[in-house]
């Protein structure tokens, strides 16, 4: 999920942190109702291209907002995870390090992160070490290619990704996510700036990913068995 402009939990109107916070509680409610376990993604801000800086009177909402809404998610059974994303599509969180100081504001035990490798890879130094960094606070893992296509076919080292999850020892979900306006939502494939797909049958795709992440689990075991290096 990401929030409109009109809901942004991060502007500097209440009015409009307030919209954000009953759709955000709403969501959290529809989760539960539909027997899932999480809310992802981009919960903090909009997502969208920001034409503006963040201000610290916006963050400040935003901080105070999604520690009122994991009080209600903790209720309801409900985990927050924080997407963080790249800059063209937030201004407040881009990095994992922004993600656990923006943790610990809300003073939250019941708020995590949601990395993902292709924000990653455009954002952080060393995404393997972003990942070590977030270690148990990575409530969610987006595994996604740097053109957001088949695994495989961009410039990502997933064998590094790979090693730092075994590392840490990252026992929850790791979701393959990709995009074609063939297939996606219109609205989320133009927030997503997708203007030419990779593909357009989902099937093979999902195959493929479900192949790629396997043996990559099992090089990664492979390879810190043997102490070797990638
Ligand atoms: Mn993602």
């Amino acid at each position: 999920m990401g929030l409109p402009l009109s809901a942004d939990i991060s502007n500097e109107d209440p009015a409009v942190v307030k919209k954000g916070e009953q759709l955000l509680a709403d969501a959290v409610k529809a989760v539960r109702d539909i027997g899932g376990s999480k809310l992802g993604g981009i919960l903090y801000s909009a997502h969208t291209k920001y034409a503006t800086q963040p201000t610290d009177r916006g963050r400040k909402n935003s901080i105070a907002a999604i520690a009122g809404i994991a009080d209600i998610a903790k209720v309801v059974g409900v985990d927050l995870v924080l997407e963080i994303v790249n800059r063209f599509e937030t201004n407040l969180l881009n990095t994992a390090a922004q993600g656990l100081d923006f943790i610990k504001a809300t003073g939250s035990d019941h708020v995590a992160l949601h990395l993902d490798t292709f924000h990653m890879n455009i954002e952080e130094a060393n995404p393997a070490a972003a990942i070590r960094l977030a270690a148990d606070k990575i409530g969610y893992f987006h595994i996604g290619e740097s053109n957001r296509g088949y695994l495989g076919d961009g410039v990502i080292n997933f064998d590094l990704i790979f090693d730092a999850l075994l590392d840490i020892d990252y026992q929850r979900d790791i979701t393959f996510e990709s995009f074609s306006s063939a297939v996606v939502d219109e609205g989320l494939s133009i927030a997503c700036a997708i203007w030419r797909d990779t593909w357009t049958d989902n099937q093979p795709l999902a195959e493929h990913a479900k192949s790629f992440i396997e043996l990559k689990r099992a090089e990664a075991a492979r390879r810190r068995k043997t102490n070797r290096k990638p």
